[in-house]
């Protein structure tokens, strides 16, 4: 099947202030959208064309010679997960079944807070943060370029895209400041309980 660019979850200045309508613009109709574009050309014609998106994933990472059609497949999907891994009024103190697992694995919110900022600014390059799910407990993971949990057998609940593109218009290069934006004003938590419940 072509694989599609899914629209946002929210107007492009739902956001605002904190990620602005000029960043989504940007991020979702031109950065997303080429991966989009890459990755059905790579797929065109190939036993993949008829794939889901997460086999087409699956298969190029365990390929070396399918390392561009890795990058722009998982890219799409990190990408649509970050769109929903954020909402307007979102942020602060989680609540539901996370803030109970996050007091559980991390002692409490303020220490998954430092954890999480550390892994996130401390991404050399472009990469994203994770809160993963790997064998029943909470992660804070990093991973670099177009890496996903998706191929290492852990669950996704949230990402936060530190990628320069992601904050660079808002941000220029403070990319501590975003980060703390992104975990006090954006993680969609009803998202991330709905992920835990998957
Ligand atoms: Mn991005």
């Amino acid at each position: 099947m072509t694989i599609q660019l899914p629209d946002l979850p929210y107007a492009k200045d739902a956001l605002a202030p904190h990620v602005s309508a000029q960043t989504l613009e940007f991020h979702h109709d031109k950065h997303h959208a080429a991966y989009v574009t890459n990755a059905n050309k790579l797929i065109a014609g190939t036993p993949l064309a008829e794939a889901s998106l997460e086999e087409i994933i699956k298969a190029a990472a365990a390929d070396p010679s399918k390392k561009g059609l890795f990058n722009n497949a998982a890219q799409v999907w990190n990408h649509t997960f970050l769109w929903n891994s954020m909402a307007p009024n979102g942020g602060g103190a989680p609540k539901g079944d996370i803030a109970d697992a996050i007091k559980a694995d991390f002692g409490s919110y303020e220490t998954f807070v430092e954890t999480f900022s550390t892994t996130a600014v401390g991404q050399f390059g472009s990469g994203w943060a994770w809160l993963v799910l790997d064998g029943g407990k909470l992660k804070i993971e990093g991973t670099a370029n177009a890496d996903t949990p998706l191929v290492h057998g852990k669950k996704a609940l949230f990402t936060c895209d530190v990628w320069e593109h992601a904050y660079y218009l808002d941000y220029q290069n403070r990319r501590p400041d975003y980060v703390k934006t992104f975990l006090a004003h954006l993680v969609n938590w009803d998202f991330v309980n709905a992920n835990l419940k998957k």
